[in-house]
C-alpha cells in the first residue's frame, strides 16, 4: 500500500464560542469560523482522516515527506518529521505532526477493519468522564462567582457526571488564589463528599500561591490539581509535589513529547503524568508516555476530549482513569454534534461513561455531505 494523495479540505460552520485575547475558550454570539480536515489517500482505496489539521504547513511542508510511502511506515514517518521540526518548530508544530499521525493511525485500523483501540491491545470499551469546564468569565448565569460554579457541577451531576474539573479564573479576568478556593469550596458543599472533583487554575502563580491552592484542597477532598505554574520550572514542581499529599497532574502543555514526560517521571516532578494526542504529536509519542507511565507504576491522565485520546485509554493497562470531556458551560450544549460529524465521537450515558466507536480507525461518522457543501472557495 502507497501514499498517493494528501489532501485537505477547509470548510465553513457557525461557530457558538469564542477564543479571548489570551486564547481560552468562551461561549459568544454566533460567528463564521473554519474547520479543516486531513485525507490520507493510498492506492488501495484506504483512506485515513483527522480533523484540526493546517493546510498550509500539511501542503507545504508535510505532503513532500509522506507521498509514496507506506502508510504502515508510521514510526518511520513520524521520526522524520520530529527531526524536520528542529529547524522549522515555528511551523512544522506537535499540532500538525498530530494531525498526521492520528489520520495515519484511522488509516491502519480501515486497513485491518478494526478499531484503533483494538490494533493497540483493548483493556476497556468505556471509562468514566470528567466535567471540564470552561475558564472563569464575568458573564451573568455564567462561571463567573464560585456559587455559579457549584450550580453547574450540580447540573452536571445530575446529567450523570461522576467527577467534575474546574477551569477558574484566567486572564483577562483576574486570577485569585482565595477566589480559586471559595470555588472549589462551594462545588464541594454543593455536590457532596462523593463526586471526584479537580482542579486546573491560573497557569502562572507563584510556588507559594499553589502551594497555598494546595493545601486547600487537601482539605476539600480534591482528587488532582494541574498546571498551576509555568511547566518550563520542573523543578517548582518537584517542589510542590513534595510539600502537599494533593496528586499534582503534569505537563501538560509542556514542549518536548514523551522526553520532556520521561524527565518529569525521573525527578518525580508530579504524581500522575499527562498526555493529549495534540499536545505531544499524536498517538505514537503518547502510547510510548503510556508504556513509559506503565513502567514506572504512574498514572496517566489524557487532555483534551479528542477521540485519538480516547482509543489510547481504552487500550491502557495502569490508568489512564477518565477522559477529559469538554469544555463545557452552562450555556451550552456539549451534547450536539458538531455539523460535521452525524454522531458524537464521545457519547456519555447517564452514568458518566464515555463508550468508544467501535467502527474501523477511529470510528468517526463524518458527515461528508456538509463538508463539500460548504467548503471555502
Ligand atoms: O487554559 C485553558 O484554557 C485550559 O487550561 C485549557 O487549555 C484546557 O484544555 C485544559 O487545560 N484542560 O485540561
Ligand atoms: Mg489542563
Amino acid at each position: 500500500m502507497k501514499i498517493i494523495d494528501v489532501k485537505t479540505e477547509t470548510f465553513h460552520y457557525k461557530a457558538k464560542s469564542m477564543r479571548d485575547a489570551f486564547g481560552h475558550g468562551h461561549p459568544g454570539p454566533e460567528r463564521d469560523a473554519t474547520e479543516t480536515l486531513l485525507t490520507i489517500v493510498t492506492d488501495e482505496g484506504v483512506e485515513g482522516h483527522c480533523f484540526g489539521a493546517n493546510a498550509p504547513v500539511i501542503n507545504s511542508m508535510v505532503k513532500e515527506i509522506i507521498m509514496g510511502e507506506d502508510p504502515l511506515f508510521r514510526e518511520k514517518m513520524w521520526r522524520t518529521l520530529f527531526e524536520r521540526q528542529r529547524l522549522a518548530i515555528g511551523t512544522l508544530s506537535d499540532k500538525v505532526l498530530s494531525a498526521v499521525d492520528v489520520a495515519l493511525w484511522d488509516l491502519a485500523g480501515k486497513a485491518a477493519n478494526m478499531p484503533v483501540y483494538k490494533l493497540l491491545g483493548a483493556t476497556h470499551t468505556k471509562v468514566p468522564a470528567y466535567a471540564s469546564t470552561m475558564c472563569g468569565d464575568d458573564l451573568e448565569g455564567g462561571l463567573n462567582t464560585p456559587e455559579a460554579y457549584a450550580q453547574f457541577a450540580i447540573q452536571c451531576k445530575e446529567r450523570g457526571y461522576t467527577a467534575f474539573k474546574l477551569h477558574t479564573w484566567q486572564p483577562p479576568y483576574s486570577a485569585d488564589p482565595k477566589r480559586d478556593v471559595a470555588a472549589c469550596a462551594a462545588v464541594r458543599e454543593a455536590v457532596g463528599p462523593d463526586m471526584v472533583l479537580m482542579l486546573d487554575p491560573y497557569h502562572y502563580y507563584s510556588r507559594a500561591q499553589a502551594l497555598y491552592i494546595a493545601k486547600e484542597l487537601e482539605k476539600l477532598d480534591f482528587y488532582w490539581m494541574e498546571e498551576p505554574m509555568p511547566e518550563q520550572s520542573m523543578s517548582s514542581y518537584v517542589w510542590l509535589s513534595d510539600n502537599t499529599s494533593l496528586h499534582i497532574v503534569g505537563p501538560e502543555t509542556a514542549e518536548g513529547k514523551h522526553f520532556t514526560r520521561a524527565e518529569w517521571m525521573m525527578h518525580n516532578a508530579s504524581d500522575m503524568t499527562r498526555a493529549g494526542v495534540r499536545d505531544v504529536g499524536g498517538i505514537t509519542p503518547m502510547v510510548k508516555i503510556v508504556h513509559l507511565a506503565e513502567s514506572f507504576g504512574i498514572q496517566m491522565e489524557s487532555h483534551g476530549p479528542d477521540l485519538a485520546n480516547l482509543h489510547v485509554l481504552c487500550s491502557m493497562s495502569i490508568p489512564g482513569e477518565y477522559h477529559e470531556r469538554g469544555l463545557l458551560h452552562p450555556f451550552l450544549d456539549y451534547d450536539v454534534p458538531p455539523p460535521w460529524l452525524n454522531t458524537l465521537v464521545d457519547p456519555m450515558d447517564e452514568n458518566g461513561y464515555v463508550h468508544i466507536p467501535d467502527g474501523p480507525g477511529l470510528g468517526m461518522d463524518i458527515n461528508f455531505d456538509y463538508i463539500r457543501d460548504n467548503l471555502v472557495s
